[in-house]
């Protein structure tokens, strides 16, 4: 087992890692900022190394500084959390060239599903279904209507260096394709640099539900269930919850199966997740694969009781899974509310000084959280504050269960997001499990 990893990211899941870390026995390295000089992930670690400015690009990016504060610290591997350098297939590769561990997939595997379309071809060769398109990019207008037209439309145009929400453009008929095609091309050029695009048939209100897994080095891959990620707002997810309402066992199963077969076919190891879109009759179809950590995996860890991040430490380390297919049941509901600092119904940023912060406790919460009071939230990073998770014998206990911590949870001095979980949680449509990535269009008009 190693015995220090640095950290190589901030907030809140610089601490979830510092404390997988010190459960294992292991020294922990905090990187930071100059803005984030006086953050609990540099309180809490047992060293420091400040990497530069406040601007992501020069601190939390910055590949120099991070590798050579593993260096001067003696840190034997590196976790790169969420966000930043997590899906970086150059810092993943240049860990490895200088002798650092990197907790996370290998350079390859990365890259390769950061190429959306070879990633879609992938997923077919692996047989995990996928929706009908193209077979790779598509670069002639003529050969790219011909297709959408055999699709039948409305259709999808995808950048292949894009995922995320990034990148795409939906065409309802025939009369928009050229336009849309050739703006979707130069908008992936300025965008990515890379103007390379696909197309798929599109799906009007899909729910989207992804699969957690995790391989060591051995070759033994496990799933872990499902989450619902569908209540989201600009590509941004507000809510998740495990299981889905709409998975049974066997669906489960079989996604879960898919899942595996993709992970196995690109000999993937450490944490992931496939993500799918499901229509109305339950038909799913593969959409990306996340090669890290996700924001959302305390929902899968509650109803699993894995410590994925444990897990990735150990498998990292070379060690083997700590479970089997076998040992996995998901028992109980647990759901996830992020909570931004944002203006609840614009949802605009709102940084500033928190100036009350009163997290909520009693049975089955849970708050992952770098904020307290007098916190200053600084404006260079994202505006999430904390993750409010709740666990309860069934999905309506826990639904009240978050309403009652919802309640409690004090923050005075910024905007954020409680406001607007409050009104969801409230919502009958919500509550029936009648979700999907439309949900929130319905609910808040839509932008101006
Ligand atoms: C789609 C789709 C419908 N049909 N692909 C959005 C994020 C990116 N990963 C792909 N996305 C979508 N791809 C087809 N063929 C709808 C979306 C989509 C979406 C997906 C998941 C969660 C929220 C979403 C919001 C808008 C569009």
């Amino acid at each position: 087992m190693f015995k220090k990893i640095l950290i190589a990211n901030r907030g809140e899941i610089a601490l979830r890692v510092i404390r997988a870390c010190k459960e294992l026995g292991i020294k922990t390295v905090a990187v930071h900022s100059t803005a984030d000089a006086n953050s609990l992930h540099v309180r809490f670690a047992d060293q420091s190394v400040c990497i530069g400015p406040p601007k992501s690009s020069e601190s939390y990016l910055n590949v120099p500084s991070i590798i050579s504060a593993a260096e001067i610290t003696d840190a034997e591997a590196i976790h790169p959390g969420y966000g930043f350098l997590a899906e970086n297939p150059s810092f993943a590769e240049v860990c490895n060239s200088a002798g650092i561990k990197f907790i996370g997939p290998s350079p390859e595997s990365i890259k390769l599903m950061g190429d959306k379309a070879r990633a879609r071809e992938t997923a077919k060769k692996a047989g995990v279904p996928i929706l009908p398109g193209s077979e790779g990019v598509m670069t002639e207008e003529t050969d790219a209507i011909a297709l959408a037209r055999d699709l039948g439309f409305p259709v999808i145009i995808k950048a292949v260096a894009g995922g995320g929400g990034k990148g795409m453009r939906v065409v309802m008929d025939e009369a928009e394709f050229a336009s849309a095609f050739m703006m979707a091309q130069s908008e992936a050029l300025a965008a990515f640099g890379n103007a390379d695009v696909y197309i798929e048939k599109y799906i009007t209100q899909p729910r989207h539900i992804e699969i957690q897994i995790i391989a060591d080095e051995k070759g033994n891959i496990v799933s872990l269930g499902e989450r619902e990620c569908s209540i989201q707002r600009r590509h941004q997810k507000l809510i998740e919850e495990a299981p889905s309402v709409i998975v049974d066992a066997a669906l489960r199963k079989k996604m879960g199966d898919m899942a595996i077969a993709l992970a196995r076919t690109v000999k993937y190891r450490n944490a992931g997740t496939i993500e799918f879109l499901m229509d109305e009759n339950r038909n799913f179809y593969f959409m990306e694969m996340n090669t890290r950590v996700q924001v959302e995996h305390p929902v899968t860890e509650l109803v699993t009781g894995v410590d994925l991040v444990k897990e990735q430490i150990r498998v990292a380390s070379g060690l083997p899974l700590s479970f089997t297919q076998d040992d996995i049941r998901i028992k109980g509901h647990s759901i996830e509310c992020r909570v931004n600092a944002e203006c609840p119904d614009k949802f605009i940023p709102s940084p500033g000084t928190i100036t009350a912060f009163n997290p909520p406790g009693g049975p089955g919460v849970r708050v992952d959280t770098a904020a307290y009071t007098q916190y200053l939230i600084p404006p260079y990073y994202d505006s999430m504050i904390a993750k409010l998770i709740v666990y309860a014998d069934t999905r309506d206990a826990a639904i009240m269960r978050m309403k009652r911590a919802l309640d409690e949870f004090i923050i005075e001095g910024v905007k954020t997001t409680i406001p607007a979980h409050k009104k969801i949680l409230d919502d009958p449509d919500f509550q029936q499990g009648n979700i999907s990535t439309k949900f929130m269009e319905r609910y808040y008009s839509p932008p101006s």
